[in-house]
């Protein structure tokens, strides 16, 4: 290995996918002193970022994406460039049947393939089945057949390629970018040394070097750990309602135990990581991963639980006024993506089970998918008190938790996240 291969300067850094966790990472890189060119399909975000705006929500990232657009560290464009490293950080959906969709970073590989040159770095950071990144580096040498990579050159190939997938927790992304310990699966140790100099410019955490499969399953099996807890913390929700117990004062008790900390219940599990990660152990191990296929499947059918629940309690009525608290996927966020708040206002709304008082203080408006509904509109904390015949509680937005709870005394209240049990 020569000098210059294991100090590789990174001065121009390209990244793909400008979306929530692309554009944080393009602007904390420029914000370091890297020239970052961001790509994106989507040509109305790119206008908006050149502007130094924002197309998503996200804390004090307008600000950081301001600064750096003004001094010319960030530029967003459609069309990839040439640049001395290339970031993936495109979505990672699922089919129909839980398959894994990679045709985005399908696209990805063939926008970047024509500007590759020798030498060049390319990371994927999207969440990725096991095997993915072998994948990519597949697609690359298909579409540059004049160059070399890893799984052909090992540590003499033209071009580098690991992958070091995101972490960050929406709502603290600026912060956990910085502070979060790193993996960096590269696909030969050479890849995984170059990948961590590049990462290494803005991140405070630990890079730890492991190979591209290792790194794709662990971030899998983060995300699936949660998923689990939460499975076990909504069934426990369940039996204790079979049982006559507070499930919140139970999960307290027992995470008095030094070695047990149950997580909290709620109405299912939403984002588009903790509900879609899973799913990619299930689709490669499907015989082995019963257990995490299983707390999938307790998550998925949490909703129809507390639909159920609205249901019964409406019957009492004529025509109930149920006053919905919350829409977003979890509290103090304006993310609604694969809500299942979202999912239980709607099927609320599509059976006709009464008149809706939806409040959901992180937005102005409602929803596209609500506003056909003459029986649903959106309100304030205090008129959807006043009128409310049911309270369902949906997120435990801190504006939720702080109601007077003397105004619930004379309503039926479901509270799915137990942020009124005073
Ligand atoms: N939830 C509960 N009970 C809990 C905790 C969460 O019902 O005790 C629900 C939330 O309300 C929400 C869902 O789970 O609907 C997911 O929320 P989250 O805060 O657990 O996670 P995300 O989806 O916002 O972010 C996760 C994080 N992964 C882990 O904590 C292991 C984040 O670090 C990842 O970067 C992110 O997924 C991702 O992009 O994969």
């Amino acid at each position: 290995m020569s000098s210059v291969q294991r100090n590789m300067q990174f001065k121009k850094v390209s990244m793909i996918g400008l979306g929530y966790i692309g554009l944080p990472t393009a602007a904390i890189m420029a914000s370091r002193g890297l020239e970052v060119i961001g790509v994106d399909v989507n040509q109305q975000a790119v206008e908006t970022i050149n502007q130094g705006k924002i197309h998503i929500v996200e804390p004090d990232l307008d600000i950081v994406v301001r600064s750096v657009v003004q001094t010319g560290q960030l530029r967003a464009t459609t069309v990839p460039e040439a640049a001395d490293a290339f970031l993936i950080a495109v979505p990672t959906p699922f089919q129909e049947e839980h398959q894994p969709d990679l045709s985005y970073i399908g696209a990805a590989a063939q926008a970047i393939a024509p500007v590759l040159t020798q030498g060049n770095l390319v990371v994927l950071e999207s969440t990725s089945p096991v095997g993915t990144t072998e994948q990519l580096a597949g697609w690359l040498a298909d579409a540059r057949p004049d160059l070399s990579f890893p799984q052909q050159d090992a540590e003499h190939a033209d071009i580098l390629i690991a992958h070091c997938p995101e972490r960050v927790l929406p709502g603290h992304v600026l912060h956990e970018l910085v502070s979060n310990d790193r993996i960096i699966g590269g696909m030969t140790p050479r890849c995984a040394q170059a990948a961590m100099q590049l990462y290494k410019v803005f991140v405070k955490g630990e890079c730890l070097i492991t190979d591209a499969r290792t790194a794709e399953l662990s971030k899998l099996t983060e995300n699936a750990y949660r998923d689990v807890n939460i499975a076990f913390a909504n069934e426990l929700s369940l039996i204790c309602e079979e049982l006559h117990v507070n499930v919140w004062e139970l999960i307290e008790l027992a995470n008095r135990h030094p070695r047990v900390n149950i997580l909290q219940p709620g109405p299912g599990v939403g984002g588009h990581c903790i509900a879609v990660d899973p799913w990619f152990i299930v689709d490669s191990a499907p015989k082995q991963a019963r257990l995490i296929r299983t707390a999938r499947e307790v998550n998925d059918n949490k909703p129809e639980q507390v639909l159920e629940k609205v249901k019964a309690k409406a019957e009492r009525f004529k025509k109930a006024k149920i006053a919905c608290f919350g829409l977003a996927f979890k509290a103090n966020i304006d993310d609604l993506r694969e809500s299942p708040a979202l999912h239980i206002v709607q099927q609320l709304a599509h059976d006709e089970v009464g008149e809706l008082l939806v409040v959901e203080p992180h937005i102005t408006a409602l929803p596209e998918s609500l506003t056909a509904y003459p029986h649903v509109d959106i309100y304030g904390i205090n008129a959807a008190l006043e009128q409310a015949d049911i309270v369902l509680g949906l997120v435990d937005h801190d504006a939720f938790r702080r109601i007077d709870q003397d105004l619930l005394k004379e309503k039926i209240v479901i509270d799915c996240r137990g942020m009124w049990r005073g």
